[in-house]
Parts: structure tokens; C-alpha cells; sequence
């Protein structure tokens, strides 16, 4: 079994190709979910599910195409301002996700209802059932990843960033099992720190990946992320924002590192770990399909 760990917008656009060609599972970060106006969101969550079942605003990489703003600018004309820009269609998902769990659900549960409505065929789990919050710390204060990257637009210096509970958040029995199933770990291309590293630090996951074969695409080419702020994040933290960088975060368990083309001089053996270089840029679903074979051979060989 091959399970993905992913967050919101890089990997979600990888998983599209994926889908075409194999089954897997998804391990999904819930570090950047939030209430508003009275339900739950989960953005990584939603846009896994909207890429899986084909919903997703290519545009924008979250939400839903086509999707409209009534409810979102009725309350605005009301005097009362969402911190995100809910589109109607989207906020049904979040209606009926709280309801689910209003009415005792988990959200492990909530989300296979779901995503089993929106005809998606593959696991979508939710790292853990334990609300954690991803705080950015700038010099106005700490703020959550949403108000940092949404209402401030990602411009605040960032001193640091941390998991808010994440001591108390473990492995879901439905994460557990499926991790003991797979075979193959791939850590899609998201931002490692606000994606990725919320998923390895809930208790009882990485423990277990690191008798795996471990492939992860770098979300960095060059010195730049290639959407998000991922280059931002990781200097925070003291990475060097290359795909070196990434390897630095992920050599403890890493068999495997996909680097974009144009940083091919890096391909090679580095410690244990084998860099190959290939096209990384996803720009629609041929070039997902096409990672996604690259992927599939390294799991075979
Ligand atoms: N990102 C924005 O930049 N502006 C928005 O208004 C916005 C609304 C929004 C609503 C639902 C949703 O699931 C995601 C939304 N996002 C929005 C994306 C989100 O802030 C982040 O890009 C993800 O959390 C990154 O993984």
C-alpha cells in the first residue's frame, strides 16, 4: 500500500495525476483547520477531497470551481467579515462536516462520509482527532497560519512557528492501521513545515516510517518555494531554503528525493539518501501523471 502525506496545495495537485494510475491513501494535515461563522474548515482536507474527486478550483488551488460568494457578501453587506473568502458550495461541506460532528462524529468519520458523497475512492484520513493550531509568531504578535497567510497576506517577518497541542495529538486508529500497511511512504511537494511537519509530530507517526521506503518530492526549486509560504517558513526555522534544505528536514527517515530539473546538478547520492531530478512543475494534470510515473518506477525498483 502506498500512503501520501499531504497538506493544501502542492501534493493535492500531484494526487490528481496519482489517482489516474494507482490506489493509495492519504494522511492529511489539520493543523491549518479554523471555524468560521459557526462550522468547521478544513483546508487541506477539503482541497485532497476536491482534487481527488475533481472538484477543485484550478485556479486557486482551494475551494471549488465555479463555486460563488452570495452567503460570504450578504454577511459582508451585514457588517460582518470572514477572515476567508467562503465560497457557497464549499461552506455546504463545512455545514454538513459540523454537523456530523455536532452530532458525535469524529472527524476521521465526518470526512469518509464526505468524501464517500463526493465520489472520492481513496482514504482521506485526518492526521489525528485533536484540534492543533498552527501559531506564527511575528513581531505583532502570534497569530494563526490562516490570519498570518489570509488576513496579513503572509507579509509579517516570522520569529517562529508552533504546533499549538500537539503534545496531546496521536495517531488515529484508522492512521495507525494504514500506516502498518504501507509499503511506501511519498511526502508530497507541500510546504514541510506548516504541512508536513504537523503530520510527523502527532505521536505514534513518525515512529512508524522509519522502516518504510520514504520518497518525498521538494516543494522548493532553486531557492524558491514554488507557491506558498514555504521559503518564508523554513528560514524561520533555520533550513537553508533549497532543496537541501528539505533534505536536511526529512534525511532521519528519507530513501528517496525528487528535485525539479532545473536542479539537476544535485542529483546523486547524498549520505543514503539517492536525489533524482525530474520535472517537479505541475501545470496540469499531463505533468501530474507524468510525476507520478517517475514515483510509481521508484517504488517498483
Ligand atoms: N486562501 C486565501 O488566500 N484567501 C482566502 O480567502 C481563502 C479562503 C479559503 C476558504 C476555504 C479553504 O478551504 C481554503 C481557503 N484558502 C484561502 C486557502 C487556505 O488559506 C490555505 O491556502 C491553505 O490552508 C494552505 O494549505
Amino acid at each position: 500500500m502506498l500512503t501520501v502525506f499531504s497538506g493544501g496545495t502542492g501534493t493535492p495537485k500531484l494526487l490528481r495525476g496519482l489517482k489516474e494510475l494507482c490506489n493509495f491513501a492519504v494522511i492529511v494535515n489539520t493543523a491549518e483547520d479554523i471555524w468560521i461563522s459557526g462550522n468547521k474548515i478544513c483546508p487541506d482536507i477539503d482541497s485532497v477531497m476536491y482534487s481527488l474527486s475533481e472538484l477543485i478550483d484550478t485556479n486557486k488551488w482551494w475551494g471549488i470551481k465555479e463555486d460563488t460568494f452570495v452567503t460570504h457578501e450578504m454577511l459582508k453587506k451585514l457588517g460582518y467579515e470572514e477572515m476567508l473568502k467562503v465560497g457557497d458550495m464549499d461552506r455546504a461541506i463545512h455545514i454538513l462536516r459540523s454537523e456530523l460532528l455536532r452530532k458525535g462524529y469524529s472527524l476521521t468519520e465526518a470526512t469518509r462520509q464526505i468524501a464517500k458523497r463526493l465520489g472520492v475512492k481513496q482514504d482521506v484520513l485526518p492526521m489525528c482527532e485533536e484540534e492543533v493550531e498552527t501559531i506564527i509568531v511575528t513581531p505583532y504578535g502570534e497569530m494563526h497560519f490562516q490570519e498570518f497567510w489570509v488576513s496579513k497576506r503572509g507579509e509579517p517577518e516570522v520569529i517562529d512557528v508552533f504546533f499549538r497541542n500537539i503534545e496531546n495529538a496521536k495517531a488515529t486508529d484508522d492512521v495507525v492501521s494504514m500506516l502498518e500497511k504501507s509499503e511506501v511512504i511519498l511526502i508530497g511537494p507541500s510546504n514541510p513545515i506548516t504541512s508536513i511537519m504537523p503530520i510527523l509530530e502527532v505521536r505514534g507517526i513518525k515512529e512508524t516510517i522509519y522502516d518504510k521506503k520514504v520518497i518525498a518530492v521538494s516543494p522548493i526549486i532553486g531557492n524558491r518555494a514554488f507557491s506558498g509560504p514555504a521559503g518564508k517558513l523554513m528560514r524561520a526555522k533555520g533550513f537553508e531554503v533549497s532543496p537541501l534544505g528539505i533534505l536536511e528536514i526529512y534525511k532521519d527517515f528519507l530513501d528517496v528525493l525528487i528535485v525539479d530539473k532545473s536542479d539537476e546538478k544535485l542529483s546523486g547520492k547524498y549520505k543514503d539518501i539517492q536525489i533524482i531530478a525530474e520535472n517537479t512543475v505541475i501545470n496540469n494534470k499531463k505533468d501530474a501523471i507524468k510525476l507520478s510515473k517517475t514515483i510509481l518506477s521508484l517504488i517498483d525498483s
